[in-house]
């Protein structure tokens, strides 16, 4: 039997859980880690992040503001990656995500955990998309993209109220209409996101957390004078192979062969690990890119 967050994933392409973050102080050593790593991408000593004017990886250096840093488990972080690597390996993200996927513990993948954050310099947003269909897909093959059960799973986690999200309820499962596809067929700015027919807006309260289907069709619009702590992370589920590989592997994942990062694992942590591996291997060496912008 599938669970009722499931079903409502299922239905709508989004779902929204509350409670993922332990009440024993996880809450405020979360924070802090964000707090330190958003300091050094800004000081420019952390460099793995998104930058403003780039909305798909890679995400280059061209502007010197971010709106969200990436590999939050790497161990050159400092103390900041162990607090992240806790909490994605954690009972309650892991429990449910299994949940959401229908898997077992066996079955858990690690794959891109990342932050993302409010600009400084002005507000901005990024285009409608689906994460791995391209804006000018033709009608077929956005029906077979849509097709297909990723075999994982994606969300956000605000540690800061967090209406940045605007998503289109259960168009991970419907080719766009013509209003729709003008709206997304370029990767330009959303000019007003409620523009989009059938799009809403996605609040979080601190410590919420929506599960998307990444090829719902979404976007996200940033305000530069709104804290935004969101963690955005995901997990693959080993029963779908290599289909998750480009999605994934574009951000460049050789950073997790440290063996001090592998030391610093919990043993479930270890497994997830070493999953994420094999599909690499397996998917060899040149991915490509999901979207280009
Ligand atoms: O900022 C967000 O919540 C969404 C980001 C997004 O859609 C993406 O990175 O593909
Ligand atoms: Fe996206």
């Amino acid at each position: 039997m599938v669970s009722p967050y499931r079903q409502q994933l299922d239905e709508q392409g989004f779902v929204i859980i509350p409670d993922l973050i332990a009440p024993d102080g996880e809450f405020e050593r979360l924070r802090a880690a964000c707090d330190d790593a958003v300091a050094q991408t800004r000081a420019g000593t952390w460099k793995l992040r998104r930058t403003v004017g780039k909305q798909f990886p890679p995400y280059g250096d061209a502007n010197p503001d971010s709106w969200g840093v990436q590999m939050l488990m790497h161990p050159d972080l400092g103390p900041a990656a162990k607090v992240f690597a806790e909490w994605y390996t954690g009972d309650r993200l892991t429990g449910a995500v299994r949940d959401l996927l229908g898997c077992g513990e066996e079955n858990l993948e690690m794959e891109l955990f990342n932050l993302l954050i409010n600009p400084l310099g002005h507000d901005f947003a990024l285009s409608w998309h689906r994460d791995d269909v391209k804006h000018n897909a033709s009608a077929e093959e956005e029906e077979e993209a849509l097709k297909l059960w990723h075999f994982g799973m994606q969300w956000n986690t605000a540690l800061y109220e967090d209406s940045s999200l605007y998503v289109v309820p259960g168009s991970h499962k419907i080719v766009r209409t013509d209003e729709q596809r003008a709206l997304s067929c370029t990767p330009d700015p959303a000019s007003n996101p409620l523009d989009m027919p059938g799009a809403i807006p996605v609040t979080l309260k601190p410590g919420e957390t929506v599960f998307y289907n990444s090829n719902i069709i979404h976007v996200g619009t940033y305000k530069h004078t709104v804290k935004r702590a969101t963690l955005h992370g995901t997990m693959g589920d080993t029963r779908g192979g290599s289909v998750r590989a480009r999605n994934i592997l574009q951000h460049g994942l050789d950073w997790m062969y440290d063996k001090r990062f592998q030391d610093g694992l919990t043993e479930r942590g270890k497994g997830m690990l070493d999953r994420l591996i094999q599909m690499k291997e397996g998917a060899g060496a040149d991915v490509g890119y999901s979207l280009d912008a």
